[in-house]
């Protein structure tokens, strides 16, 4: 694909070039800044969204780190529905008290407020569980008015990814609407607001709010999933690799502990919009961090580049959903 020029009312453009680096330009000629939680201000703004990935070369460096350290096996037998763990005795049976729907199995996080007690997938959406859904009857007629310009649901890569790796691979290059309809077929929602609803744009690190960050800092503890610093490749920060497959990718809290590559992994598109006009809405990404662009930053649970559009899929953002 040669390079692409997006244009959204609001004088945001966004460019697009093939080697998945994503730059946000505003109108000014400034860069709008991705943004960290306040433990790491010293990063600074960078011009890669931690959610759409990097580079060529960064790529390259990646897939040698991996083939040097720990890459995942592409055979991995870990399940979307049976996510590899170690057995843990503290835990419940698996699912807790959520319903058996499509997609990944949920995991019921502890709450000591009924009203915000949620499930949520203990993996992200995989190829195999999105395609099982598109060949089924879906239709684009009902879906809320800003996402009235999406017309299929398909994966479609706005950068020069692929929109699948292999079955067990999160479900990549789809846009934000493709993943909300994916998530209220199955009778789930796409993660946002704990109490319901969406998310608000500036509330994602918000614990008591953001569904997504409070599971991800299981309840606010901790700045990764696995702990309060980072550690390189826990999660994964290297190429991407079927869900579940780094198996300490996962929080040691009780509750939390079954919930996989909230960290790492593709990023997440969450309910969390900064508008409700149309494709042009910028909505969260939460989780990124393949291809170990600034692994310590882009994986972290507060890490968020600006985010995507609504209306663009690309190849290192998937999604999980929530419910009720
Ligand atoms: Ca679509
Ligand atoms: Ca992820």
């Amino acid at each position: 694909m040669a390079h692409k020029l997006l244009r959204k009312p609001h004088m945001k453009i966004r460019l697009v070039v093939p080697q998945l680096a994503t730059v946000f330009l505003v109108a000014c000629g400034g860069v709008v800044a991705t943004t960290d939680d306040a433990p790491d201000s010293s990063a600074g703004t960078h011009e890669t969204h931690p959610g759409t990935g990097g580079t060529n070369q960064g790529k390259a460096d990646a897939a040698e780190a991996a083939d040097a350290a720990d890459a995942p096996s592409p055979s991995s037998p870990s399940s979307p529905s049976s996510p590899s763990s170690p057995s843990s005795p503290s835990s419940p049976s698996h699912g807790g008290g959520c319903p058996e729907l499509p997609g990944p199995m949920m995991v019921q996080v502890p709450s000591s407020d009924e009203e915000t007690s949620f499930c949520i997938d203990s993996t992200e959406v995989t190829t195999e569980q999105y395609e099982a859904w598109l060949s089924g009857t879906t239709s684009t007629a009902d879906q809320p008015p800003f996402c009235d310009w999406n017309t299929s649901f398909e994966p479609n890569c706005a950068d020069s990814g692929s929109t699948s790796s292999g079955p067990n691979y999160p479900q990549v290059c789809v846009d934000w609407c493709d993943a909300y309809a994916y998530c209220s077929a199955v009778g789930k929602r796409l993660c946002g607001a704990r109490s319901g609803g969406p998310t608000p744009y500036a509330s994602y690190t918000d614990p008591n709010v953001s569904a997504w960050h409070y599971a991800c800092t299981s309840g606010g503890q901790n700045a990764y999933t696995y702990g309060p610093t980072y550690t390189p490749h826990i999660c994964n920060d290297q190429e991407l690799a079927p869900v579940a497959s780094y198996p300490n990718c996962k929080s040691d809290v009780p509750g939390f502990d079954r919930i996989y590559d909230l960290n790492g992994s593709v990023a997440e598109w969450e309910d969390a919009c900064d508008g409700n006009t149309g494709r042009w809405d910028t909505c969260r990404t939460r989780g990124g961090g393949t291809y170990g662009i600034i692994p310590d930053k882009t994986t972290k649970c507060g890490a968020d580049g600006a985010g995507g559009f609504r209306g663009e899929g690309v190849s290192v953002v998937g999604f999980r959903c929530c419910w009720p």
